[in-house]
């Protein structure tokens, strides 16, 4: 039987892919989501200790909005739906957008 392998040519010439795209994932601020639920979620959502997600939480009740995280495309679209779905469950009408950075 005849050996069927191939040679595995090594792609040096090759250039490195570029690096993937940076999404941020921002919150906005509203009147009526508690300033709990909003610690509560960049604790739980975006993993923030719990003294840097009171600061973004007070960055966006005082500047309109703020970046909770950066990340690869579908992770931040992830983040965002969970956002959006543990605010909608709970009855509070916070927003959340996603940006290339
Ligand atoms: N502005 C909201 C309040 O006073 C708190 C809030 C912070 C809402 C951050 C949304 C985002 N209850």
């Amino acid at each position: 039987m005849s050996d069927t392998k191939q040679a595995v040519k090594p792609q040096l010439d090759q250039q490195p892919l570029p690096p993937p795209k940076q999404y941020g994932v921002f919150l906005l601020n509203d009147d009526y989501t508690p300033m709990d639920f909003v610690v509560m979620l960049l604790v739980d959502v975006f993993r923030l200790p719990e003294n840097l997600a009171e600061a973004v939480m007070l960055q966006v009740h005082h500047e309109g909005k703020g970046l909770c995280g950066v990340y690869q495309k579908d992770i931040a679209d992830t983040k965002h739906q969970q956002v959006q779905n543990l605010a909608r469950q709970a009855g509070h009408p916070l927003l959340c957008t996603v940006e290339e950075v």
